[in-house]
């Protein structure tokens, strides 16, 4: 053992690290020696945990302390913060919680709480945020995820469910059996460091290094020839953003056209197809959707649709979806449209061939893994049935008593008095921040979990400090990775800095509850418990998992993988009577009686292309289509201010990447600063001029901290979501819609006005 290999593990969701510390300071994060291929995101850790921005007393906002509850709301974000002992933090959110549950019930409280906290399986934020207001008679929650929440609700009525997001055919056998991987949102490799709950060594890099060597050939889809690693030497089609659907229904007509479609898999594993086709050739609406019809909206030659679609249908293709193109307008679309095309080549279910849900999107997607059931923290039970599709927190929170549509019903939102956020930054995730930041105003009382003063703890009237990873122990134990690793704190917490559990044990000993919340164990405890107990409902399903001490003496434990390579539905294709789907026919449902029923206008009984609210195809002159995608150098919002993600700031901007044409049109140069606006609000980036992005497009990574204090609209650090659309994807999903954003340009501090 070497020296370095003596350093305290830990895991973050971008992978897993040796930490050297000296007096109670992280000096150096070392890759984890299993990983061949980690990701420099740790290094973001050095230096702040003890920063400016460390949140290190619990604080209160000065008029909700001076005024009581619901005083100058209108204030958050702007007012100024008083500090208090614990004990006084605890009595004032106890007292609050029985006053807001006594006077409006538990509903009126919100704790969707959506968001990435860290790593870990005991200290989850929303896990003891959720199990603690369980004991107190429950909470509005929320449902599905901003990663593709549109994906998760209609992929249960297209195959009977959303596990196949995470069930895809495994890289091996693409490696071993695939032609051609065609990929709608590239394969980012920037993306695949990141695994939620944990990562133990990197895949996707080496398994795509392995599938080119094996003579396997990448289509990169996208407005960017960077979301497809460059040793792959893919061909790169850049249609226009927001389009895909079309792109994919001129693919399925030539498929139809040309008889290429594998009418046996249609007929024995399919239903619908007839009036899908129907659709393609025009007899449904007079407009047959031809590749000349898919070329004018998406603006790819059609020759190059119909090669494409006869590339094809040569070989064995497996076609990847990113979960990007659910996060636009009706982002139902491109998902159920993927699975079309690939029943339509008659590949589901054959090695290295299909439809893949996101390869890329994480390094869980295609991993070899065993998945045990592993044990979480127990919840208890929420008895407030009101919640909200994960993007509707603004709807929430401006409209008490409306009602939404969702999912073949009609809901109505509560009437929120409080809101609870801990492990997730709604100021960084949600869309129409100046929007958001108007309703957040309305609530009596903010209360915030989080370690650091990002925005949303900035818009708090209670900010509760809590503990990162690097200072408290834990146990990675994710069942979407292979390795376990005994997390070992590093260094003392901040200030006075607790971990959310004894957050929330302090004030449940106020409110009468702590030996229920606590059940008399303390965190080693309970990571022990969760250890056992996970090791018993492993063993149950075959796997084998090292005694607790065993573990904690070597560090890590790897799952063996499995033997076979996975493929996703090989079960279904081999005995599609044995293994029907979940779905109300059993077979794929290329049209969904279901669907039809719930009279959707955004959403019918079968894929379609519909105009997106923004798209370039409706763009005032001068606009650009705004690609806010997930940051290289960061998980969302998560260490922004960390030296590793600021060393990408150009002279302290945040980089916004556009075509050398766009700019020259505009006066714009090579990092000079521009104003990026909509009507929905603007912000301040650093010009990056490049080849590399489709014309039209222009590209600012999300996660910059949100600075829109003063009121004008205007985030001086660059977050793409003062811009973006806040609307959901369809009455079916309710999405974010993110992807689908118009804007306009300028060079900061010209006159230049947008015709
Ligand atoms: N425009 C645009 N917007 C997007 C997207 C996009 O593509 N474009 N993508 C969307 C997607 S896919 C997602 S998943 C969301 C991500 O949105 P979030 O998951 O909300 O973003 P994070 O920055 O990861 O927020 C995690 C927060 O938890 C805090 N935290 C970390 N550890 C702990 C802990 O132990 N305890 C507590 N209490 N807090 C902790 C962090 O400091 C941080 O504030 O963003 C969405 N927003
Ligand atoms: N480094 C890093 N990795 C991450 C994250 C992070 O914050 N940082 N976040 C993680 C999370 S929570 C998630 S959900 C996943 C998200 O994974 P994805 O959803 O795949 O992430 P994005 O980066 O938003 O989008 C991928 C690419 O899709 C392309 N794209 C956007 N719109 C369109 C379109 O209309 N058509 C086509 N063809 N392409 C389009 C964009 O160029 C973009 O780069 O990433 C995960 N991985
Ligand atoms: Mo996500």
């Amino acid at each position: 053992m070497t020296n370095r290999d003596r350093h305290p593990l830990t895991s973050f969701h971008w992978g897993t690290y040796r930490v050297e510390a000296r007096d109670d300071e992280v000096v150096a994060l070392h890759p984890f020696e299993e990983d061949p291929d980690p990701s420099p995101i740790g290094q973001g850790y050095v230096g702040v945990l003890n920063g400016p921005d460390r949140i290190t007393a619990p604080m209160v906002r000065k008029s909700w302390l001076e005024g009581g509850p619901g005083t100058a709301g209108e204030l958050r974000g702007r007012d100024d913060f008083v500090e208090v002992g614990w004990d006084e933090a605890e009595r004032l959110v106890a007292a609050e919680l029985r006053r807001v549950i006594d006077a409006h019930g538990n509903e009126s409280i919100f704790a969707g709480s959506y968001g990435w906290a860290s790593a870990g399986r005991f200290h989850h934020a929303q896990g003891h945020l959720k199990r603690f207001l369980n004991l107190l008679g429950g909470f509005t929650k929320s449902v599905n995820t901003y990663s593709l929440a549109a994906g998760e609700v209609i992929l249960p009525h297209v195959l009977g469910g959303a596990e196949f997001i995470y069930g895809a055919t495994s890289w091996q056998s693409i490696i071993n059996d695939c032609d051609l991987m065609v990929a709608f949102g590239g394969l980012p490799l920037k993306n695949a460091v990141v695994g939620q709950g944990g990562v133990g060594a990197h895949r996707t890099g080496p398994a795509l290094l392995e599938a080119k060597a094996a003579g396997v050939e990448f289509i990169n889809i996208s407005p960017l020839r960077s979301d497809m690693p460059e040793a792959l030497e893919a061909d790169w089609l850049a249609p226009r953003p927001s389009t895909d659907a079309a792109l994919m229904i001129g693919l399925a007509y030539v498929l139809l056209s040309e008889d290429l479609a594998d009418r046996a898999f249609l007929d024995r594993y399919t239903v619908g197809f007839e009036k899908f086709a129907s659709y393609l050739t025009g007899e449904t609406d007079g407009v047959a959707k031809t590749a000349d019809w898919a070329a004018d909206i998406c603006e790819l030659s059609a020759e190059t649709i119909c090669n494409l679609a006869r590339r094809m249908a040569a070989g064995r293709t497996m076609i990847s979806v990113a979960w990007a193109l659910t996060r636009q307008d009706h982002g139902e679309q491109p998902f159920w449209l993927g699975t079309v095309l690939a029943a339509m080549l008659g590949q589901i279910g054959l090695p290295g061939g299909g439809i893949g849900f996101g390869y890329g999107a994480t390094n869980t997607v295609g991993l070899e893994r065993a998945s045990p059931r592993f044990q979480a923290l127990p919840q208890g039970h929420n008895k407030v049935k009101t919640f909200i599709p994960v993007a509707r927190i603004t709807d929430l929170l401006e409209n008490p008593g409306g009602s939404f549509d969702y999912n073949g019903k009609t809901h109505t939102y509560p009437d929120t008095r409080l809101v609870w956020w801990a492990g997730g930054n709604p100021f960084h995730h949600h869309q129409d921040l100046n929007r958001l930041r108007r309703a957040w105003a309305r609530p009596e009382t903010v209360i915030v979990n989080d370690w650091c003063w990002n925005a949303l703890a900035q818009h708090a009237d209670i900010v509760l400090p809590c503990t990162t990873p690097l200072e408290r122990n834990d146990i990675n134990l994710s069942p979407r990775d292979p390795y376990l690793v005994m997390m070992d704190q590093a260094v003392a917490p901040a200030g006075q800095a607790r971990d959310d559990y004894d957050i929330f044990r302090g004030i449940a000993q106020h409110l009468g509850i702590e030996e229920a919340y606590t059940e008399g164990r303390d965190a080693g405890e309970w990571i022990r418990w969760l250890y056992d107990a996970s090791r018993r409902s492993a063993a149950q399903t075959g796997v084998e998992l090292p005694p607790f001490d065993e573990l904690r003496a070597k560090g890590w434990h790897k799952l063996a993988a499995p033997q076979a390579p996975h493929v996703m539905l090989e079960d279904f294709r081999a005995d599609p009577e044995a293994h029907k789907l979940r779905t109300p026919s059993g077979k794929i449902e290329i049209f969904s009686e279901r669907i039809a029923g719930f009279g959707y206008g955004d959403c019918s009984g079968h894929p379609v292309w519909m105009e997106p609210a923004e798209w370039l195809g409706h763009a005032r002159k001068g606009q650009l289509h705004l690609i806010s995608n997930q940051p290289k150098n960061k998980l969302h919002s998560q260490l922004d201010r960390g030296r590793f993600s600021q060393a990408d700031r150009i002279a302290g901007y945040e980089p916004a990447l556009l075509h050398s044409a766009d700019a020259a049109a505009r006066g714009i140069r090579h990092h000079g600063i521009i104003r990026v606006f909509n009507c929905r609000g603007a912000c301040l980036c650093a010009a990056v001029l490049s080849e590399d992005i489709r014309r039209g497009v222009i590209q600012i990574s999300t996660g910059a901290w949100a600075d829109i204090k003063e009121n004008t609209g205007l985030c001086q650090q660059g977050n793409p979501n003062v811009l973006c659309l806040d609307k959901g994807t369809s009455r079916l999903g309710q999405g974010p819609i993110a992807h689908s954003c118009l804007v306009d340009i300028e060079p900061e501090g010209s006159e230049y006005i947008p015709q």
